[in-house]
């Protein structure tokens, strides 16, 4: 598969991020509309920087499909459901801490209600926006709503990967469960954003296949990094607190199968990534080097 130059898909992801950015702004409600404080509080978080690569995935892989751009605010919900999950994983109850994004948690620039209440928010608005906006079917609305539901649930979805992931903490956990919290807590965000694109433009059930394949391989692989840049990552590169996972004993990659096997397994990962879409030759070249981008990502 002929890919573009690693610089060209940086440029590439710079614009997408662009035009999410936009959408974004269109979709919250303004600064000063009552009351005041949470739409700040939830404009503070999604703009406090970000890479936007659920939504960019939602639309490259609506894009391997149809070409075509009513998926952009399905792709922007996307962005406000991960960002609800970022700030309620800051809040002193969960992760407790004071830096995201380069910027204070939205905790500490507000206070913790404020904070609840902006991720509810955003969680509430994401939902608002798949059903009202776009242009598809009712059918596909609905499939897609439900299959972002389930990503971000109880039974292996975000929710149940982030229960998994506090039971563990400081406790032993063997390969197996930890893939599961990887898998649910950050993957299937991913994979669900992956699939949103397929499944917006309604993508046979073959496509979809290979759409989730792509989608769970380059999930479980972006969390194994974001593992990897705890170790080795800084909180200027990061923008968040680093080294925290090793402090917390939580269950990590590398922690469990060391630095070395966890960037083979990443790397793998992503290779099975590029080859689930193989089918479809240069058209998939963007979505493969993105998977190939987010392993290589410093922050
Ligand atoms: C309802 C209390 C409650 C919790 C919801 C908080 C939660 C469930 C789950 C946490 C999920 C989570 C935060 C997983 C970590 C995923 C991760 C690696 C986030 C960082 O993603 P990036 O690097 O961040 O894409 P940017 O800032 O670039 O968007």
């Amino acid at each position: 598969m002929s890919e573009p130059a690693p610089e060209s898909i940086e440029r590439y992801i710079e614009e997408q991020r662009a035009l999410v950015d936009g959408e974004l702004e269109r979709l919250l409600p303004p600064a000063a509309e009552f009351p005041a404080v949470i739409h700040q509080a939830m404009r503070y978080s999604v703009f406090a920087g970000g890479k936007r690569l659920r939504p960019i995935l939602c639309l490259e892989s609506g894009r391997l499909f149809v070409a075509q751009d009513g998926l952009l605010p399905f792709a922007a919900a996307i962005e406000l459901i991960h960002t609800y999950s970022l700030i309620h994983d800051d809040l002193p109850a969960l992760d407790n801490d004071d830096f995201r994004r380069g910027k204070p948690t939205c905790h500490r620039a507000f206070d913790e209600a404020t904070a609840i209440l902006a991720g509810d928010a955003l969680l509430t608005l994401a939902f608002e926006i798949l059903s009202s906006c776009g242009r598809v079917s009712d059918a596909r609305r609905i499939l897609v709503i439900g299959d972002l539901s389930h990503a971000i649930g109880t039974r292996a979805g975000m929710v149940a990967g982030q229960v998994v992931d506090l039971e563990t903490t400081g406790r032993p956990t063997d390969a197996r469960t930890l893939e599961f919290i990887h898998s649910a807590k950050t993957g299937s965000l991913i994979r669900a954003a992956a699939r949103a694109g397929a499944l917006y433009v309604g993508a046979p059930d073959d496509d979809l296949a290979r759409i989730t394949l792509y989608g769970e391989r380059v999930g479980l692989a972006f969390q194994i990094v974001d593992d990897l840049l705890d170790v080795f990552g800084s909180k200027e590169s990061l923008g968040k607190t680093a080294g925290k996972d090793g402090r917390q004993r939580k269950a990590t990659y590398p922690a469990l199968h060391g630095v070395a096997e966890s960037r083979r397994i990443a790397e793998r990962l992503a290779s099975e990534a590029c080859e689930a879409l193989e089918p479809y030759g240069p058209r998939a070249a963007k979505l493969c080097q993105i998977a190939r981008y987010l392993i290589a990502r410093k922050s």
